[in-house]
């Protein structure tokens, strides 16, 4: 097998190696059969690569789109580094077909995907755009000629503008499990596997209590309780339309960004430990999906500002789920503790090693730990690592070539401790790499870029970068390269 390299490997060296292994006949693999020492995963483990549809889509006023509210947030002076929007971002809008090709080239089985729910629904709720329902169903089945099977999440983020009060009206929950019907109806012939929402913290908190994100506010803690409740809500109606509106065996779940704890040493008390973190931590979102109820210490600590729940609510929030998907890039150290709640978190010290977002602190066997405390602790029938990459400071050389060697070993060492999971035989299915290509990230803007796939933002065009080679090796071999 030919190893592909772009770069001329310096000649000397390469002479000099040539002449010390004269003689010697080293063993040679073929493409697809991994090396002595890789790690292998199981036959059938599905690889994969994910994307948002504001992150990726531009095309943010064509056919009959209407605002979210990160189209109204995004041009909000001094919301976003630069003033990025997601107005053109990768322009998947129209080169969706090009980006089919990309994930063809990688080898990947699966994709993941999402909807904007205004562009479907302009405001939110009927009419229906029939134009948007269209452009997601040419995806599909661009996705599905190529034999990539595609994962869609309903809500990333994108909350139509038009929802009067957003996410702190309950109506908006309602109108969520509307719109899942919709698309289970429309897309459930083809579409098999679905994820309702994306990481609650970050349309609850992040933009309803930090501001950070769209919407924008700091609402009082009341009121922030009460949009968290609004999400999980959202994803529980969610759950029962997409059940009642496909075929049977399709397989509904969710992708949550559940805060990650590692313990300082793996002992008994310290993983104990962890478990305890991993669900209070989680208290308002997971805990609550996998519970069917508000622990009790968040009602106590919340008091007066829990949140309001009718009748039938908690039920349809703990629908239960073909798999639970995970969002993993950082998490935090934990010990244990004598205090009531039975653990403490550490503070990472200054010289922690971080990657080019400084909040993504390098800790590889938190993708091990993500899963073994949510699986120790619910036990879902299925798990998906939804998203897991990193930023990088990526530089386009002028041959076109960008050697992001730093993100190689973050998926490198990240996926050689998602595999001690899968041989303790915790249930994981597949592995979503974040991102298929440099997209809008969010309040970062295009400031942080997150794809194997360099965008030239200017002439979008895709440039596949070293660890976009790396991961097609790892696919084909089905081991870590
Ligand atoms: C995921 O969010 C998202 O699902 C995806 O859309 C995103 O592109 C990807 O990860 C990479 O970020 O700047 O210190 O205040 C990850 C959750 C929430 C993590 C916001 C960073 C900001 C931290 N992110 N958070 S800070």
């Amino acid at each position: 097998m030919k190893r592909i390299s772009r770069r001329q490997f310096g000649k000397g060296v390469a002479a000099a190696a040539a002449a010390a292994y004269a003689g010697v006949s080293l063993p040679r693999f073929a493409w697809g059969q991994p090396q002595p020492g890789h790690v292998e995963y199981p036959k059938g483990f599905l690889w994969g690569c994910a994307t948002a549809s504001y992150q990726v889509e531009g095309g943010a006023k064509d056919d009959g789109r209407g605002p979210s509210t990160w189209d109204v947030f995004s041009h909000t002076a001094g919301k976003t580094h630069n003033g990025d929007t997601g107005d053109v971002a990768d322009d998947s809008y129209h080169l969706y077909k090009e980006d089919v090709q990309l994930l063809k080239n990688l080898g990947v089985q699966v994709y993941r995907m999402s909807i904007s729910w205004s562009r479907v629904f302009p405001t939110g709720k009927a009419p229906v755009n029939p134009k948007g329902l269209d452009y997601y169903s040419k995806v599909v089945d661009e996705l599905l000629k190529n034999n990539i099977t595609p994962y869609v999440t309903l809500f990333h983020w994108d909350t139509p503008a038009g929802l009067d009060g957003g996410w702190t009206n309950r109506d908006t929950s309602k109108a969520f499990g509307d719109y899942a019907a919709f698309m289970g109806k429309h897309l459930g012939d083809r579409v098999k596997h679905w994820m309702t929402t994306n990481e609650f913290v970050c349309f609850t908190d992040l933009g309803y209590q930090v501001g950070q994100f769209a919407p924008g506010l700091k609402l009082p803690p009341a009121q922030v309780n009460q949009v968290r409740h609004h999400g999980i809500l959202a994803h529980g109606y969610g759950v029962q339309a997409l059940r009642a509106n496909t075929p049977s065996g399709t397989q509904v779940g969710l992708a949550e960004n559940a805060s990650v704890y590692v313990p300082v040493m793996e002992t008994e008390e310290h993983i104990a430990a962890a478990r305890k973190a991993t669900r209070l931590m989680n208290a308002p979102f997971l805990t609550v999906l996998m519970e069917g109820k508000y622990p009790a210490e968040y009602l106590a600590k919340e008091g007066a500002n829990a949140p309001k729940v009718e009748d039938g609510d908690l039920e349809k929030i703990s629908s239960p789920l073909d798999f639970v998907g995970l969002n993993v890039y950082t998490p935090s150290y934990v010990r244990a503790s004598d205090k009531p709640e039975g653990f403490e978190l550490e503070q990472a010290p200054a010289s922690y090693p971080k990657m080019f977002s400084p909040w993504i602190q390098l800790s590889p066997e938190c993708i091990y730990w993500a899963v073994r405390n949510v699986c120790d602790l619910w036990k879902p029938k299925a798990i998906y690592i939804t998203e897991n990459g990193t930023s990088s400071d990526d530089v386009l050389t002028p041959e076109g070539h960008v050697e992001d060697t730093d993100r190689v070993m973050y998926l490198r060492n990240h996926l050689t401790m998602l595999h001690r999971a899968v041989k303790e035989e915790y249930p994981v299915k597949g592995y979503f790499l974040w991102s298929l290509l440099d997209n809008f990230e969010w309040a970062d803007g295009y400031s942080k870029r997150f794809g194997i796939h360099y965008v030239d933002f200017k002439t979008l065009k895709r440039y596949p970068k070293l660890s976009a080679q790396w991961y097609k090796q790892t696919i084909a071999e089905n081991a870590v390269v």
